[in-house]
């Protein structure tokens, strides 16, 4: 290399590294991948390096504009972002309080680009699939819908499972009053309902129907294996049915993928599934196959005068009763047979009731008329 070229070398050599450096050298607070979006992904990133440290920003700031780095962390990402990306709030060390004060609070803001590649859906048969496993069941006397998250099965058993983000997208006419949470299981593979042992954001927004879930480890000499059941969405059904005549519950899962603890992004088979909710029944036919059969259910005389009597063809554990805006009434009752109840409301004002009960297999809602 003659030394024209030498300098040329160097030159460009310096140029390049210019460059690099601009583009490094501030942090979007949220952003760990750096590539213009926050999102699920970027929490992914965060839980493989999680409690790393490295040198603090001039200022500890999270609001979203480009924040300066004084120095760059000594590590880097496999897709070459430096480490300080990870330090959202700029204070030394990734911790919780980047997911927080962070990724949470500027979820869904972009920079620049699009985030593009950030998921990896697979084809079904080909990937490891991700299935909704929806159910009804009485918490604390709350009627709650349950949707299960299972992940993998006998032909695609999941390995080296350290970090999985999902979009969902989901609608019904009650979308804007949903309240759903999402929360591990006793019977999960990956962490307990303390997610003591995992990162966890799970953004909604009702108004646009859409959510984003993103769980990670937070020791990345850890990871899973498994099949079957990570973790359950929840919804509180209470204020929901009363007085719902029919609706369709669609829920989606539009973009997913799975890393490893090296970032090796994995694809997965994402699923959808669309639920009929009813006042009378109040069941979930899933599309293609139905979850749970509801009790035949009498309520007898209909209307009445405050008293009447239900009979199932499964023994009732418990009912409820709400008037048509969601108010439980009280009532007395006793029981005629393990089948069968009467029931007494002695101080409810004319008008339609809603009643919800939980017999020994299934669940049912019933309606009646009180003229006195
Ligand atoms: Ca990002
Ligand atoms: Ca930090």
């Amino acid at each position: 290399m003659g030394i024209k070229n030498m300098r040329n070398f160097l030159l460009l050599t310096a140029l390049s590294f210019l460059s690099t450096w601009q583009v490094s050298a501030q942090v979007w607070p949220g952003d760990v991948n750096n590539n213009g979006i926050v999102n699920g992904v970027d929490l992914l990133y965060l839980g493989t390096v999680f409690g790393s440290t490295g040198p603090m920003r001039a200022e500890e700031d999270t609001s979203w504009e480009a924040q300066p780095i004084i120095e760059a962390w000594g590590s880097f990402f496999p897709n070459g972002v430096n480490y300080a990306h990870a330090d959202c709030n700029g204070d030394g060390i990734v911790d919780e309080e980047d997911i927080d004060d962070a990724i949470e609070d500027n979820f869904g803001n972009i920079h620049l680009g699009s985030g593009q590649g950030d998921y990896n859906n697979g084809l079904p048969g080909s990937s490891i699939p991700i299935e909704f496993d929806p159910s009804l069941s009485f918490d604390d006397g709350d009627l709650m819908l349950k949707i299960g998250l299972l992940l993998g099965n006998e032909a695609f058993q999941v390995e080296d499972f350290y970090g999985m983000a999902l979009q969902l997208s989901y609608s019904s006419s009650f979308t804007e009053e949903i309240d759903f949470e999402f929360a591990f299981t006793e019977d999960s593979w990956i962490d307990s309902p303390e997610a003591e042992n995992s990162l966890m954001l799970f953004t909604k927004d009702n108004e646009n129907g859409k959510a984003e879930l993103a769980i990670s480890l937070k020791d990345p000499n850890q990871s899973r294996s498994g099949i079957g059941t990570i973790g359950e969405f929840s919804i509180v059904m209470e204020d929901i049915i009363v007085g719902l005549i029919q609706d369709t519950f669609n829920i989606q899962i539009d973009s997913i993928v799975l890393i490893n603890s090296e970032i090796s992004k994995t694809a997965i088979v994402p699923d959808t599934i669309s639920l009929i909710l009813s006042e009378d029944l109040l069941i979930l036919s899933n599309e293609e196959s139905s979850t749970i059969q509801p009790p035949t259910i009498q309520t007898y005389p209909n209307p009445n005068q405050g008293q009447f009597r239900i009979r199932t063809d499964e023994s009732i554990e418990n009912i409820r009763i709400y008037n048509l805006v969601g108010q439980e009434i009280p009532f007395t009752h006793h029981q005629v047979s393990s089948r069968e109840l009467w029931v007494d409301m002695p101080q409810a004002l004319p008008g339609t009731y809603i009643i919800t009960g939980l017999t020994s297999g299934s669940h049912f809602t019933s309606k009646i008329i009180l003229s006195r």
